[in-house]
């Protein structure tokens, strides 16, 4: 059978350039017919031009049949959802029929069926008669329906399979979703070229036809011959593009070229002779309504939100996108990994035995996807690297595919990372590489090969982090430090953040969906959950922190002067701002001349009456519209604090013999009953938070639940009052370990409001470190809103939050969290000074930490958010929860990479810290 076989197609055209052609073209998406089987093995009667599907469904095209009551969605990351039996297949396989009439235009005589994109392998027929077959979901494929067009009605009849051979190499960490998934066209056009255009001016092409660029004066230029022009280079931070025409006997194709060089020079990886450093994503194709039927829009907007959040570059994992997707990036700007649909991942779970890319029956199939790709792809400014695939092991067919690749594009580097000799490639790649490891490589000190010959060669690469800091769930930290390595090492290439979005899909019950939902009886949960942006392409924090990261303009304050440095071509003006306690007290523009960097003196700031912190924020927005955002859209910020202020200290003794006005206390415990006639519970210390996707999978939360820390017990010891001073002895403990924390809280009266001392001593050998530390109480439900001084205005935990700063925020307790896909702790704000809280019924309330605090409150508690598997569990209970936390563990990014950084674990210790709690 031809789906449970090695050759990749037949009856397909030899591959060409995806191009804008005038030639006549019939679009053929929109409602086809369509019927769904469970078994593959079926008659071909289907495609006879008499055939009555009229008891068929209706489907769009494009689009996966089980987002539209077919079937269903299944996930799996590395494991193959069927035997590893290759080429075979299980009789299970769901196989689509679709049948499309379409008239033929008067006078229209041959062409091409043009196939974009269909999941995994599909065999074609044209009035009844079989074109052929092909395979390779992410890739076009052609037909020649010429000898079968007829005039009128013409009858096009295409089977589906969704597990086929080729579902051995397409086992990349996403949803299962066959079907006719990218257009369908008949095309009348015929034309390929290859332009071959360098910064240095000089441009020639293959092809068989003529060339022009006007805005050059470069008219008919002859195919083979290589002339000079004076063009600006293409870059991502300026894509300048020259329209040109390739005119053929039969068509005029319109393609926009861009002149660019990419080069390895001294194991630096260059563009134009300037080093290039990515500041990439990886970016699947996903839509949570349309999974990787991706709208054109929705291309539109993944590529402005790059842009907007200092995104330069996109590894297109793990295959070639929609082929618009690259004209956007050719357009606005973003350097482009384009990587082959190869990925044979689950073999991994066999010891690689029987691994496609090391079988030579296999050799023609995984050629032909570089082929298609590189054909394709082969004319965008943008693409600066092939890539081979992905986690695709090691063999002799990763050699033929680069071989040929390199023969038929000099140009581009190639890119594979599962390679660790990197025998074929012509750049360095690791995955989720540790920052000590990256910093090694980057002083070319990495682990040798065994091998000195490819040892020598891998050291005279440049190094690429095709994929790290995973971005799933609250995180990723230890995003600066990667930054930070990446602009001090000329070796280091940058890298791509795994992964752009979340594809959680859109599901009535859950909101979004992820592995398991669909009943599937072998899945990898939310582990396809972990991009930048959430489904619906809110950017979540991780991305705000990112776009801080990879700002292209930064500032160094000194005193009375700020270094402003830039990296980008863009016009930039620089509104300054000084607040005093976050309150905005003046404004105005800072000149900073045009040149690279520039040392620039502060304004001169007015004297502040009640002067409160002081802080001077310098930003840098567009001076103008550019393609991708208006005039005062934000590149980049810095801060710094220009003074102190006055501030009460918080943490005291009491006043002696003062009672302890506006709180009431349990006499026996201790406990705070009551605070300015609110109903409180709390607050008393707590460990636990609801672990985070990264504690999740990094084994971290089993080590927590063992340990106890979600389940402590509160003894009270004592409970004196001497003083005026209020002091309850506690001893924190979770069951069957000795390990606890002695606890002493002490209540005093502090003229305004009520002071809170907490100091906390661990006893026993804590080994871990602790999720978190700190207070957690309970307010009426009616609490609404949150004013805080701190950073803001979004979550922050110690290695995150970059994009937090200092200032004045105020947000709704619905504002406060972040939707996480998964529950998981969120919605911390960090280094708050104070906040209030307000709303409903009796008093609001003031809460002032000393030092610094981190805020979270949330309408659930941290066992319900631990407990919920979908944000519809989350619902609105009885009581506000206030966390008031003196520290917590960082989020790191262990549910794929390296755990959090020792500077930013929360060791058990001695801790003080105190609050003043007052009525407002
Ligand atoms: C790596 C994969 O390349 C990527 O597709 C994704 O699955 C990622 O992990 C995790 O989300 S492979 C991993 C085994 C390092």
């Amino acid at each position: 059978m031809y789906f449970a076989d090695f050759p990749p197609g037949a009856g397909r055209l030899e591959p060409r350039a995806a191009l804008r052609s005038d030639a006549p073209s019939l679009d053929l998406t929109g409602d086809w017919r369509f019927r769904l089987s469970s078994v593959a093995d079926l008659p071909d009667d289907f495609a006879a031009p008499s055939f009555d599907d009229s008891a068929w469904d209706v489907l769009a095209v494009p689009s996966h049949w089980p987002l539209h009551g077919h079937g269903a969605p299944a996930y799996t990351n590395v494991v193959y959802p069927f035997p590893v039996d290759p080429p075979r297949v299980p009789d299970e396989n769901p196989t689509g029929d679709y049948r499309c009439v379409f008239d033929l235009p008067e006078g229209w005589s041959g062409g091409r069926l043009r196939f974009e994109g269909v999941d995994s392998t599909f065999k074609v027929w044209l009035n009844g008669h079989e074109l052929g077959f092909s395979t390779g979901s992410r890739l076009p494929a052609e037909f020649d329906a010429g000898p079968y067009l007829v005039e009128g009605a013409n009858v096009l009849a295409v089977r589906v399979h969704q597990w086929s051979a080729a579902s051995y190499l397409e086992d990349q960490d996403m949803w299962w979703l066959p079907g006719i998934f990218r257009e369908v066209e008949l095309t009348r056009s015929s034309a390929d070229l290859f332009v071959r255009a360098a910064a240095d001016g000089t441009l020639s092409f293959e092809g068989e036809g003529l060339l022009s660029i006007p805005e050059l004066g470069v008219a008919d230029l002859a195919p083979g011959t290589e002339v000079q022009v004076a063009a600006e280079p293409w870059s991502a931070e300026h894509p300048r593009l020259y329209e040109a025409s390739f005119v053929t006997a039969e068509e005029t194709v319109r393609l926009r070229v861009g002149f660019r060089t990419i080069t390895v020079e001294d194991g630096v990886l260059r563009a134009n002779g300037v080093p290039l450093v990515f500041k990439g994503v990886n970016r699947h194709e996903f839509h949570p309504d349309h999974g990787r039927a991706v709208p054109y829009e929705t291309m539109v907007e993944d590529v402005l939100l790059m842009k907007r959040h200092n995104v330069n570059a996109v590894r297109t994992s793990h295959y070639p996108p929609h082929p618009a997707f690259l004209d956007l990036c050719d357009e606005y700007g973003l350097w482009v990994v384009d990587e082959c649909d190869l990925e044979t991942h689950g073999f991994g779970q066999t010891a690689w035995r029987g691994n496609p890319t090391d079988d030579p029956r296999w050799t023609q199939a995984l050629l032909d996807r570089m082929r298609r790709m590189v054909e394709r792809d082969k004319n965008h400014p943008s693409v600066v690297m092939w890539s081979l695939g992905n986690e695709a092991g090691v063999g002799s067919n990763l050699k033929v595919m680069a071989d040929w690749t390199r023969e038929r594009d000099p140009s581009r580097p190639i890119h594979y990372e599962g390679d660790l000799s990197c025998a074929n490639v012509d750049v360095y790649s690791r995955m989720y590489a540790s920052h000590a490891e990256v910093e090694a490589i980057g002083r070319g000190e990495e682990d040798p090969l065994d091998d000195p010959e490819l040892d020598a060669r891998r050291r005279a690469m440049p190094f690429v982090q095709c994929e790290y800091a995973h971005a799933m769930g609250n995180g990723p930290g230890g995003l600066a430090e990667y930054q930070e390595l990446f602009e001090t090492y000329p070796r280091l290439a940058g890298g791509f953040i795994w992964e752009w979005i979340d594809h959680g899909l859109t599901h009535q019950e859950y909101g979004y969906a992820y592995g398991g939902d669909f009943g599937e009886p072998l899945h990898d949960a939310n582990f396809v959950v972990d991009g930048l942006v959430f489904p619906d392409r809110t950017p979540s924090p991780g991305l705000l922190d990112l776009k801080k990261v990879f700002e292209p303009v930064r500032f160094a304050f000194d005193e009375g002067t700020v270094t402003v440095t830039r990296a980008v071509p863009y016009p930039l003006s620089f509104p300054w701002a000084l607040t005093a306690d976050g309150t905005v007290v003046a404004e105005g523009v800072l000149e900073v001349p045009e040149s690279p960097g520039a040392e620039v003196k502060l304004p001169t700031l007015p004297e502040v009456a009640e002067p409160g912190e002081l802080w001077l924020t310098v930003r840098a927005v567009l001076a103008a519209d550019l393609p991708w955002a208006e005039a005062g859209h934000e590149v980049a910020w810095g801060q710094t604090k220009v003074g102190e202020g006055r501030r009460e200290p918080v943490v005291t003794r009491g006043r002696a013999g003062a009672d302890l006005a506006g709180a009431t206390f349990d006499s026996r415990t201790g406990r705070l009953t009551g605070l300015f006639g609110l109903d409180v519970e709390g607050p008393r210390l707590e460990l636990w938070r609801a672990p985070v996707d990264n504690e999740r999978f990094g084994g971290l939360e089993w080590n927590w639940r063992t340990l106890g820390l979600h389940r402590l017990t509160h003894r009270i010891d004592s409970v004196s009052r001497e003083d005026g001073v209020l002091t309850v002895r506690s001893r924190v403990a979770p069951a069957a370990t000795d390990l606890g924390m002695s606890v002493t809280y002490r209540w005093s009266d502090v003229g305004e409001g009520i002071g809170l001392d907490v100091h906390v001593v661990p006893e026993g050998e804590w080994t871990l470190p602790l999720p978190r530390l700190g207070l957690s109480m309970t307010l009426p439900a009616s609490f609404e809103e949150v004013v805080w001084f701190g950073r803001g205005p979004g979550e922050a935990y110690p290695d995150t939050g970059m994009a937090a700063a200092v200032g004045g925020w105020g947000a709704s307790i619905e504002e406060l969290q972040t939707p996480y896909v998964y529950p998981q702790e969120n919605g911390q704000r960090a280094d708050v000074r104070w906040a209030r809280l307000t709303g409903g019924e009796g008093p609001g309330l003031r809460i002032e930490g000393e030092p610094v605090f981190g805020l979270t409150v949330r309408r659930w508690s941290t066992e319900e958010l631990a407990a919920a598997g979908h944000l519809t569990d989350l619902r609105k209970g009885e009581r506000v929860h206030v966390h008031l936390d003196h520290a917590q563990h960082g989020v790191g990014t262990a549910a794929c990479g390296p755990g959090v950084l020792p500077r930013y674990e929360l060791r058990a210790g001695e801790a003080r810290f105190a609050f003043r709690f007052t009525a407002v």
